[in-house]
């Protein structure tokens, strides 16, 4: 942004090491990465760039690396993991063996831009609570070229815990009175480009060792960063690139899934409270994996005197995906054909289906909220004609198309733009729930049930 150019910073702003970790990385990006930081770096605020070796099986990532990073006009240690670790241990050993007065976290192919440090440090200068990132631009995988990302984005995340960059809100425009070069308060980053006080790392916890390979440790930090008293933004005067890969170039030794459940299930235990529940409740199966010992990370909880997950919600994510209040989470079943709600693993703008009820929770799962919209995850039911289609959209917390009134003693729903009741599946497709003029027929009843959980929780 044109104004990110004339701002001024400090001329004392702390020093930085850089920790880069990687596993069988191809040469090219991996310097790409090296050369930028070094480049456009000022050199006083440059301590050491870090490259660990996640056990990497590559020979040019071995003593060809080594004599290379030589060479450079910045000291760049190579240290390696003795097995492979994942990134999550392999970026504690980077952090525990850095010198400089804060640490940044970057990717091992990515691409620093003119003036990216300067506004991320003096942040942090500024307050060492505050936990910062870049802008992540995208370099494209195919064609290696550089393109801006949008600072009109955030950090959020879904039910299935997966992180998704939602539209910055309004309340966080207004706060910033509009003005988009100062930093985005945001609830989640996306974990692999930021900068912290070493110092502070430490004190609120660094990571949860007990988590394997990749995933998790993105939502388990900013949580944390939250609710144990820190701030963590985007700082939208600095942009970083990072190539977004479409296939992971490594092995998930043990499988994919069961190693993100697994560290999903870390943070959720450990952080989520009650609101663990949206968790499990859309992926069954979840609960059966195990998640090992959590004791020592609920212990730096207690001892941080962290707030609970409802405040989080409450005051930093208010427009979550998940709903702070809500009147059920479970099926949504209709009284006459005793068929339920399905979003049949359809995509945002189809339609909702209907099906037979399983009781597994999953693609049945339903929250109709205290702002009376019926989502699942991340979609709300939305009617935008007289007469239906039903179809899901990304909630958008307007009320408008996806305000509904359910009536606990007609057992109604109502889409009140509309003025019409939701209605079992029509002649034409009997997959599809329909909507009609309200009748007082069984066919527009439902039942809004919760689900419970299976005993192993
Ligand atoms: C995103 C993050 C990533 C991490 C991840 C969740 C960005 C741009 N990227 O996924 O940093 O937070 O979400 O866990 O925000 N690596 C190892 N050992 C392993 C696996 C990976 O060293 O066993 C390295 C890998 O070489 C890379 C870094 O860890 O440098 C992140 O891995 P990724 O690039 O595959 O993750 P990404 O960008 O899909
Ligand atoms: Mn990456």
């Amino acid at each position: 942004m044109e104004r990110c150019k004339t701002k001024v910073y400090p001329d004392n702003l702390p020093t930085t090491s850089v920790v880069i970790v990687f596993h069988n990385e191809a040469w090219s990006t991996l310097l790409r990465t090296v050369h930028s930081v070094i480049n456009r770096s000022p050199r006083q605020m440059l301590e050491e760039i870090i490259l660990v070796d996640d056990a990497s099986e590559r020979d040019f990532l071995k003593r060809p690396l080594e004599n290379y990073v030589k060479k450079l006009k910045v000291p760049v240690y190579v240290i390696r993991m003795e097995q492979r670790s994942g990134l999550i241990r392999a970026r504690l050993k980077g952090a525990a063996a850095s010198k400089g007065q804060v640490i940044t976290f970057l990717d091992a192919h990515c691409e620093c831009t003119v003036g990216w440090l300067e506004p991320l440090l003096a942040r942090i200068k500024a307050d060492r609570r505050t936990v910062v990132c870049p802008i992540i631009d995208v370099i494209s995988d195919d064609t290696f070229e550089y393109m801006a990302g949008s600072d009109m984005t955030y950090g959020g995340f879904n039910w299935k815990l997966n992180f998704r960059w939602y539209p910055v809100p309004q309340r966080e425009m207004d706060r910033r009175k509009g003005d988009r070069t100062l930093p985005v308060r945001t609830p989640t980053m996306a974990g692999g480009l930021f900068s912290i006080d070493r110092n502070y790392f430490q004190e609120i916890g660094t990571y949860d060792a007990g988590m394997d390979i990749w995933g998790g440790e993105n939502l388990e930090i900013s949580f944390r960063i939250w609710q144990c008293g820190g701030t963590l933004e985007i700082v939208t005067c600095s942009h970083v690139g990072h190539v977004f890969r479409k296939a992971t170039p490594y092995t998930f030794p043990g499988g994919t899934g069961q190693i993100i459940n697994k560290n999903n299930r870390r943070l959720a235990e450990v952080w989520m409270d009650e609101f663990k529940n949206f968790f499990y409740i859309i992926s069954p199966g979840v609960t059966k994996v195990d998640y090992g010992d959590i004791s020592s990370r609920a212990g730096l909880r207690q001892k941080l005197q962290c707030k609970p997950f409802s405040w989080y919600l409450e005051n930093v994510y208010p427009d979550s995906q998940i709903p702070r209040h809500y009147f059920s989470l479970g099926e949504i079943r209709n009284v006459e054909t005793n068929q339920c709600l399905d979003n049949m693993a359809r995509k945002e703008n189809e339609k909702v289906g209907i099906f037979n009820c399983h009781g597994m929770g999953g693609n049945q799962v339903f929250s109709y909220t205290a702002n009376k919209e019926i989502r699942t995850d991340d979609l709300c039911l939305d009617v935008s004609k007289l007469n239906g289609p039903v179809t899901m959209l990304k909630c958008h917390h307007l009320k408008g198309n996806q305000l509904w009134e359910y009536d606990p003693v007609k057992l109604t729903l109502l889409h009140v733009n509309s003025n019409q009741c939701l209605d079992k599946a029509t002649e034409d497709d009997s997959q599809v729930p329909s909507i009609r003029d309200c009748n007082g027929n069984r066919s527009q009843q439902w039942l809004l049930r919760n689900v419970t959980l299976p005993e192993t929780l």
